[in-house]
């Protein structure tokens, strides 16, 4: 709204056209979820505690029973702060900033009614597999069709580190861009067991797509380093800053130890964006090198559950997600925590490094 009220007055007053810039926006929007986040937080808290929104523990696995009581659906507060922020900062004109939103609340809502039967029914077990992978398998379905409708945008693939092999899915992107957006939103709901594990390497997530996403939406950067130019798609940057300082913002009281989680609202919409800007960017594939922290915790369920099964009961791991099995070989929380922000930061410098690495 800001852009729409101020870009018309630099007829008047040239300073205003610093508006039109995606950087300068995307660095307010930044900063705004930031302050949002940090000042409603405590309050938020406040509230949780007083509706009695506390994290139930399991009793089996890593000791966590000291967290008992921990106010969770902590995303909202992300919520919040990213879609204020995104409707001040961003060119609400922009068919690509809806679809954002559109992703991001759609996941946030299913995340939502799990929490709610969760925590403020009682009920442990929440939303039933099934109905939650519906919820998710709707959103995806209705944004990426909206998506490829677009005359801009195109259904080929990148495929990192080949920059002549762009093949063109035609209709079975659909498939291939719903599973991206579900698996995201999966992995990072399955990371999202340590404080600050899945909102760390979200925010570095976050940021690397920024600027991808930047150089996809500018003829000039995507024609020089040889990526899909996708005109338009440039203004989602202004989310992804937004999405960068709420997630700041929320780290500062999800950080060891927490005072607060994000719970399914949280990690259910933050992991469905990320995917989706990742198909946006046309960088599909490069978001297992960006996100490269929830495909390993993924990666783990799936082979300690098969494994699990065709054995007979034996396991991989001493208990997956991977975060477990180190906490159970008696890494302290922390510890385990930054390493897994360490590897995220290095994981996205990688996956930059394939911009000149062609
Ligand atoms: C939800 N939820 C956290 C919090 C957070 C298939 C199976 C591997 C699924 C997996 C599972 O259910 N994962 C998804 C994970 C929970 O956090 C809440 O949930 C929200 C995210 N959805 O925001 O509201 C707990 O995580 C801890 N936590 C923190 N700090 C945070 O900032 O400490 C969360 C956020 C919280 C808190 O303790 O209560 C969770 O872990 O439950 N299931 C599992 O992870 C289970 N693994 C398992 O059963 N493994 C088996 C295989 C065969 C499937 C095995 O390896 O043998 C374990 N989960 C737990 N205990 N909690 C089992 C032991």
């Amino acid at each position: 709204m800001i852009y729409h009220f101020l870009v018309p007055l630099s007829a008047q007053l040239g300073a205003f056209n610093v508006f039109r810039y995606i950087t300068f926006r995307s660095i307010y929007a930044l900063l705004t979820a930031l302050v949002l986040t940090i000042v409603l937080g405590p309050m938020l808290i406040r509230w949780l505690q007083k509706i009695k929104c506390g994290q139930y523990i399991r009793e089996d696995g890593p000791q966590h029973q000291c967290k008992a009581g921990t106010p969770t659906m902590g995303g909202l507060i992300i919520g919040m702060a990213v879609m204020c922020s995104t409707l001040l900062w961003a060119d609400l004109t922009n068919i690509y900033v809806w679809l954002t939103m559109f992703v991001f609340t759609g996941f946030g809502v299913v995340g939502f009614v799990d929490d709610y039967i969760k925590v403020v029914k009682k009920r442990n077990k929440g939303l039933s597999p099934a109905a939650k992978l519906g919820g998710q398998l709707l959103v995806a379905g209705i944004a990426v069709s909206l998506l490829i409708m677009e005359p801009a945008y195109s259904t080929t693939l990148s495929v990192p580190f080949f920059k002549n092999i762009n093949p063109d899915l035609g209709w079975f992107y659909l498939p291939f861009a719903i599973f991206v957006l579900v698996g995201s939103s999966n992995g990072v709901n399955l990371t999202d067991g340590l404080d600050g594990l899945a909102i760390g390497p979200m925010i570095v997530g976050a940021g690397c797509f920024a600027l991808f996403i930047y150089v996809a939406g500018h003829s000039e950067m995507a024609g020089y380093l040889k990526v899909t130019h996708v005109p338009g798609v440039g203004e989602v940057t202004v989310f992804c800053g937004a999405l960068v300082g709420a997630g700041l913002g929320f780290l500062w009281y999800n950080a060891y130890p927490a005072q607060i989680f994000m719970g399914d609202v949280g990690s259910l919409s933050l992991g469905g964006v990320l995917g989706f800007i990742s198909v946006l960017a046309k960088q599909e594939l490069l978001l297992t090198i960006v996100g490269g922290v929830f495909v390993f915790e993924t990666l783990s369920v799936i082979l300690q559950v098969s494994y699990f099964k065709f054995s007979g009961g034996k396991r991989i791991f001493r208990m997956a997600p991977l975060h477990h099995h180190f906490e159970l070989k008696g890494i302290p929380e922390s510890k385990i925590i930054i390493r897994f922000w360490i590897l995220s930061l290095l994981m996205a410098l990688m996956a930059l490094s394939t911009l000149k690495l062609r």
